[in-house]
């Protein structure tokens, strides 16, 4: 079977996520695409062989040539198309976030669980990044003994113009926020943040670099050094500490050049690079399961709780405070996928 897929929003990650589909992944294609920018949607599927351009999100959901949808618009605009896509009983992927306030979240955890089935994907691409994996696998399996503590650096060259200053917390750390809760398999009950001096390098209304702390329920504690105007590269950093030993991510560089009295390698440029093979097994299994008619990876579940840890962070970084942090009760629909794992489906 082929997946029929309409994408919603084709600005950069959503153009990035065509070119996967149409060129390295199997098993589906784009039928249809669509974008308030309607001549850019219009520029994109002239391009694609087969594609229309529809005039809105809900359009391209009822159309009947597409079977699953992928939402790449802006955070704000995503509940309305995760919703109507539950509501239409469709397949979704949707990137990150889920939706920008817990309110919102809540009502697709209710809409999903109403409809009995697990429906929405969200787009935290670092589950499936073989590093993390297998650091999964090394904590999973015993030999570090109990995590104590994870060191996660997440470091940008540099951020575009319409960054805000919230975005450190809720656009950039909530990656770290989701991947704390997969590996250390847990929840984050709180958290603070400390602001360290200024790169001078940031624009004026930025707060660069962060270091966001929290407290997992388990009793572990995570810190996320956040930057956003690193300049040398892109470069994300991770180390678990286990009770009787460490696990931490590799370097990405294939080979190691010396030369001139040094050794070296390269570091990514940005995401895109970073975690391009990531993003390639995302997609592979999303689609795999979307054919099935089942749901895989990071749930609503995980949407939800990303966005109410970074809710704390923001009031943390505003207040200085340590913030608290709960959680609904969790529906039994998300209680066999949540955190242990991206190739668990329902
Ligand atoms: P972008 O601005 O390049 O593209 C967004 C596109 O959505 C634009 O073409 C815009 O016109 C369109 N759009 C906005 N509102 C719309 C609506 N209501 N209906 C239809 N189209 C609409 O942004 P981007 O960098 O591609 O980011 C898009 C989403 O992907 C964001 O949620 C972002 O957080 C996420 N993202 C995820 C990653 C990742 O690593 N997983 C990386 C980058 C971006
Ligand atoms: C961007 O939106 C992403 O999702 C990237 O993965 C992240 O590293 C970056 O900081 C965000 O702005």
């Amino acid at each position: 079977m082929t997946l029929n897929i309409g994408v919603i929003g084709v600005g950069m990650i959503g153009q990035d996520h065509i070119r996967r589909i149409t060129q390295v992944v199997s098993g589906a294609r784009v039928t249809a695409v669509t974008d308030v920018d309607l001549d850019r949607a219009k520029a994109i599927a002239a391009g694609l062989p087969s594609t229309k351009a529809l005039q809105t999100g809900q359009e391209l959901i009822d159309d009947p040539e597409v079977d699953a949808a992928i939402v790449c618009s802006w955070g704000p605009t995503h509940e309305e198309y995760v919703l109507a896509s539950i509501a239409a009983g469709k397949q979704v992927f949707c990137e990150k976030p889920l939706a920008t306030t817990r309110e919102a979240c809540e009502r697709i955890l209710d809409a999903e669980t109403a409809a009995g089935k697990r429906l929405v994907m969200v787009g935290f691409m670092r589950r499936y990044d073989e590093g993390y994996r297998a650091m999964k696998a090394v904590i999973d399996g015993g030999e570090i003994g109990a995590p104590l503590m994870f060191h996660s650096g997440h470091r940008n060259p540099s951020v575009p113009g319409h960054y805000t200053s919230d975005m450190i917390i809720n656009d950039t750390c909530v990656h770290d926020v989701d991947v704390a809760r997969f590996l250390l398999d847990d929840e984050i009950v709180a958290a603070r943040v400390l602001t360290a001096r200024k790169n001078s390098l940031a624009s004026e209304h930025l707060t660069d670099p962060v270091l966001f702390i929290f407290e997992m329920a388990g009793g572990a504690l995570v810190d996320v050094e956040a930057s956003i105007n690193i300049q040398y590269a892109y470069d994300i950093r991770g180390e678990v500490v286990g009770e009787r030993g460490t696990v931490e991510l590799a370097e990405t560089n294939p080979v190691v050049v010396k030369g001139s009295g040094r050794f070296g390698g390269r570091v990514p440029e940005d995401w895109r690079e970073r975690f391009i093979r990531a993003y390639d097994t995302e997609f592979q299994e999303w689609i795999d399961a979307a054919s099935r008619g089942e749901s895989t990876g990071p749930s609503s579940w995980d949407g939800y709780a990303a966005t109410v840890v970074c809710d704390a962070g923001l009031k943390a970084m505003q207040s200085g405070e340590r913030v608290e942090i709960s959680l609904r009760e969790q529906p039994e629909l998300y209680r066999t996928t949540t955190i242990t794992g991206p190739t668990g489906t329902d």
